[in-house]
C-alpha cells in the first residue's frame, strides 16, 4: 500500500499483526510500518525511535527509563572511553542479540558531525533528545574551549545533522535542546520565566545561551518541531559526585559511618531552585507530544542556600551540618550564580507539568541511597578490600 503522507512524500507502508503480549488494551490488531519503519499512529499503538545524546548522564538514564516504558526503541550515543561508562544504564541493559531489544547505543560523539548524521541516517528516528554536554559549570572556567565545541557547536552539529537529513529523506525529526536555568546567571528578574533576558556568568552558560538561540532558530528558519527545555537544578541519586547536592549526600552517608571526617565546600550562600531529575525529564517528553514547538520553563519554584540543603541532608542522619563543613576557596567560581528561582506556570498550563518531589523529599532520597553506597564500602574496607580512592579533582 502506498500512502500519501505530506505534499512531497509518499511512504511504502506494510501491516503488522501485533502478537497477543504485546497488544494495549483495546489496541488494534494491525499497525502500519514504512518502510523505513518510522511509526505511524492508529488507534493507541505507536512504535517511536528516539535517539538520546548523553545517554550515560543523569539525565539520559532516567528518559531511558520513561520512554522504554512508553514503549520507545531508544538509541543511546555513547563516547568510546577506555572504561565502562554505562553504570547508570546497567540495570535497564538489554542485549542487542535478543529478539525485541528496544535499547541500543551507537558510538559518537558531539564533537563528530559525521558520526553524528550516521547515527541519525540508520536510526531515522522519530525524536532527538539532546542532553550530551561538558555540563559542569565550574569546569567550564578550567575548559572553556572544549566547554563551548561540545555544548554550543555541538548542538549545531546535530541540529544540522538533522536538518539535512529531513531534506534528503523527507521525514520531520522533533528535537529536544536542554537548555539550562544558568542562562539566567545574574538573574534580571524574580522568579525567571521564559522571557526573562539572560545574562550568563560561565563558559558552560554562555553555550546554553548560543546552543539555545540556535535552536529557535532552526525551529523559525526551517519549520523543525525542536524545543528547548529551561530546566533548573534537578537532582537524584544518580547526579554526578561532583555537583553540589550529591558532593554533600556522599560525605553525609560516609561521615554518618565514621568513613569521612570533614566536607569542604565553596559558596554556601548561593540559592538554588532544586527539584528531582525522574520528574524533570517526563517535562521533556511532554514538549515533544506537543502539536507546536515552543520553550518552557521546567522548575520547583521554591529556592534554598547549599548551606540550608546541608542542614537538611545532615539532618536526616541526626547530625548538625556546622560540625563538619569547611570552606575551601578552590570551590569558589571567577564569576557566581547567585540565585535561581523558576516559574513554570507556562509548562502547568500547556503541558500539565508539575513537580511532584519537593527538595526536602529529595535530601531524604538521597542521602538514604548514600547512605546504603556507604554501608557497602564500609563493608569492603572492613573485609580488608581496598576501595578506589577518590583522586581529589572533585570541584
Ligand atoms: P551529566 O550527568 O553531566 O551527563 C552529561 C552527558 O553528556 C553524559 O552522558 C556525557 O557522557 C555526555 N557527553 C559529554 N560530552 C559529550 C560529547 N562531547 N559528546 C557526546 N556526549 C557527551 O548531565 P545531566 O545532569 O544528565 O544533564 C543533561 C543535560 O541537561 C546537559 O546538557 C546539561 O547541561 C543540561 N542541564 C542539566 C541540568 C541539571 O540540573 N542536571 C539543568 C539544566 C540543564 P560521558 O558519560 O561519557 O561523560
Ligand atoms: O551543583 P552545582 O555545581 O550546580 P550549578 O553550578 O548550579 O550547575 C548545575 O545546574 C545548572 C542549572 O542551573 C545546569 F545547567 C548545570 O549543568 C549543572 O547541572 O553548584 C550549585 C551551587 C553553585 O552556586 C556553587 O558555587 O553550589 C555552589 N557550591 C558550593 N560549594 C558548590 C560547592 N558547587 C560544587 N559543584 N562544589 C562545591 O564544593
Amino acid at each position: 500500500m502506498r500512502l500519501p503522507r505530506n505534499d512531497c512524500e509518499v511512504l511504502e507502508v506494510i501491516g503488522v499483526k501485533i502478537p497477543n503480549k504485546f497488544k494495549h488494551n483495546n489496541g488494534p490488531d494491525v499497525i502500519l510500518l514504512t518502510h523505513h519503519s518510522h511509526s505511524i499512529e492508529q488507534g493507541a499503538t505507536t512504535l517511536k525511535k528516539a535517539i538520546i545524546t548523553g545517554i550515560t548522564g543523569q539525565d539520559g538514564s532516567y528518559l531511558t527509563e520513561l520512554l522504554l516504558s512508553k514503549g520507545y526503541e531508544v538509541h543511546g550515543i555513547i563516547r568510546r572511553s577506555s572504561s565502562f561508562n554505562t553504570e547508570r544504564l546497567d540495570h535497564i541493559y538489554q542485549d542487542p542479540h535478543e529478539k525485541g531489544a528496544r535499547l541500543h547505543l551507537h558510538y559518537g560523539d558531539l564533537n563528530d558531525a559525521n558520526g553524528l548524521l550516521d547515527v541519525i541516517r540508520k536510526v531515522q528516528p522519530d525524536e532527538v533528545y539532546n542532553l550530551g554536554a561538558q555540563s559542569h559549570v565550574r569546569v567550564s572556567f578550567d575548559q572553556p574551549v572544549y566547554t563551548v565545541d561540545t555544548v554550543a557547536t555541538g548542538t549545531l552539529r546535530l541540529l544540522e545533522s538533522l536538518r539535512s537529513f529531513q531534506e534528503i529523506f523527507g521525514k520531520s525529526i522533533r528535537f529536544y535542546q536542554a537548555s539550562s536555568s544558568e542562562m539566567y546567571g545574574k538573574v534580571q528578574e524574580i522568579p525567571q520565566k521564559e522571557t526573562t533576558p539572560f545574562y550568563p556568568r560561565s563558559p558552560y552558560g554562555c553555550a546554553k545561551v548560543f546552543s539555545h538561540w540556535i535552536t529557535v532558530n532552526y525551529r523559525e528558519s526551517y519549520n523543525m518541531h525542536a524545543s528547548c527545555g529551561i530546566l533548573f537544578n534537578h537532582e537524584s541519586p544518580r547526579r554526578g559526585e561532583t555537583f553540589v547536592t550529591r558532593k554533600i549526600t556522599r560525605a553525609v552517608g560516609r561521615i554518618k559511618l565514621g568513613m569521612q571526617k570533614k566536607l569542604y565546600l565553596g559558596n554556601i550562600d548561593s540559592q538554588r531552585d532544586w527539584g528531582f531529575a525522574g520528574d524533570y525529564v517526563e517535562a521533556m517528553w511532554l514538549m515533544l507530544q506537543q502539536p507546536k514547538a515552543d520553550d518552557y520553563v521546567i522548575s520547583t519554584g521554591k529556592m534554598i542556600t547549599v548551606r540550608k540543603f546541608c542542614e537538611l541532608a545532615f539532618g536526616h542522619v541526626g547530625l548538625d551540618a556546622k560540625d563538619f563543613i569547611e570552606i575551601d576557596p578552590r570551590y569558589f567560581r571567577p564569576a557566581e550564580v547567585e540565585q535561581l528561582q523558576g516559574d513554570a506556570s507556562k509548562a502547568k498550563k500547556v503541558l500539565n507539568w508539575t513537580p511532584k518531589v519537593g527538595v526536602e523529599e529529595l535530601a531524604r532520597m538521597m542521602v538514604e541511597s548514600d547512605l546504603e553506597q556507604a554501608r557497602r564500602e564500609k563493608t569492603l574496607r572492613d573485609a580488608g578490600h581496598e576501595l578506589p580512592a577518590n583522586s581529589g579533582h572533585d570541584q
